[in-house]
């Protein structure tokens, strides 16, 4: 007996202007070959691959530090229409691309909550806040700035139109890296910052449970964002910035069957994979793997490879 089947479309997204270095632009085709349509197929669902999203591109400034704004936010709005359109036939598991392309996804899971009149959350699993403004970006790097657009901060005018995300419900877990603007702002808003001290002292189950506590208490849907680097660089080295510490194969894997078991999962970004760097696909199966627990896959439900 599986978990109730759904209707999940694979949304590719193969942005990399958003990141320092190139490579994540192949992320979405290393997923495929990875076999994500076939593992989340397997478990039940239904799964519709819609290919990848093809932007347009628009004059836009921003003031400040934001490399590659034209080609993020074109990237940025197709996949928010594009989402949007998907979160009316049910679940969408976006293909990065780096995190930068989560300033469509999110704002399609904001539209989407808002039409049905629910709130939303946000949990981002990663080593990094991705709360940067152009105004506090050392790096001008898009990818570290998502958060900061969808909780509302100034200074993205002009990119796209989503209602705002209420900072206690940006839940980051998994960080090791904030740069001090960040830690500023995270704090100032209110946002609930889970950092890898925490999941040591207390375990992973324990904050992923309250986290989901608070979804379930309010009633809300739930968008989750899977940077490679938050997992330990070693298990997953195809990604291009890795930070020491990150979380093992056993604890994220916990947290997306937690996620699976919460059933408030509304869509899925996969992002920072970056083909260029794996080791032979290692990093791809894994988000794989994860994506599939996400969606009901359970672990005795993995074959013995052979040495
Ligand atoms: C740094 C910045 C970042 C991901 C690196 C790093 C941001 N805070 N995000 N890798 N996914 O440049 O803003
Ligand atoms: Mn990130
Ligand atoms: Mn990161
Ligand atoms: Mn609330």
């Amino acid at each position: 007996r599986g978990p109730a089947p759904r209707t999940i479309s694979l949304i590719g997204a193969p942005l990399e202007e958003g990141a320092g270095g190139q490579g994540c632009s192949m992320g979405p085709k290393a997923l495929r070959i990875a076999g994500i349509a076939e593992a989340l197929a397997a478990i039940g669902h239904t799964v519709n691959d819609l290919g990848d999203v093809t932007a347009q591109y628009n004059a836009l400034t921003l003031s400040g530090r934001a490399h590659n704004v034209v080609e993020v936010t074109g990237l940025a709005r197709a996949l928010a229409d594009a989402g949007e359109a998907a979160l009316q036939k049910g679940t969408a598991v976006y293909l990065g691309g780096d995190h930068a392309l989560s300033f469509g996804s999110v704002a399609a899971a904001l539209r989407h909550a808002e039409r049905i009149g629910k709130p939303l959350h946000v949990l981002w699993l990663d080593a990094h806040a991705d709360f940067n403004t152009p105004q506090t970006s050392e790096s001008g790097n898009m990818h570290g700035m998502p958060a900061a657009f969808f909780c509302g901060e100034p200074g993205f005018d002009g990119m796209l139109d989503c209602p705002k995300l209420p900072a206690r419900h940006f839940h980051l877990v998994g960080a090791r890296s904030i740069d001090p603007a960040e830690v500023d702002l995270l704090e100032a808003r209110g946002a609930d910052v889970n950092d890898m001290a925490e999941i040591d002292e207390f375990g992973i189950g324990a904050v992923l449970r309250r986290i989901l506590s608070e979804v379930e208490a309010d009633d809300a849907l739930l968008h989750v964002s899977l940077d490679v680097d938050f997992i330990e660089p070693d298990l997953a080295p195809g990604v291009g910035t890795t930070v020491p510490g990150g979380a093992t194969v056993r604890e994220a894997h916990l947290v997306m069957e937690l996620i699976n078991r919460s059933n408030r999962l509304l869509s899925l970004d996969l992002v920072e994979l970056n083909p260029f760097l794996d080791d032979r696909g290692k990093s791809a199966r894994l988000m794989v793997e994860l994506a599939a627990s996400g969606f009901g896959k359970r672990i005795f439900d993995r074959p013995t490879q052979p040495a």
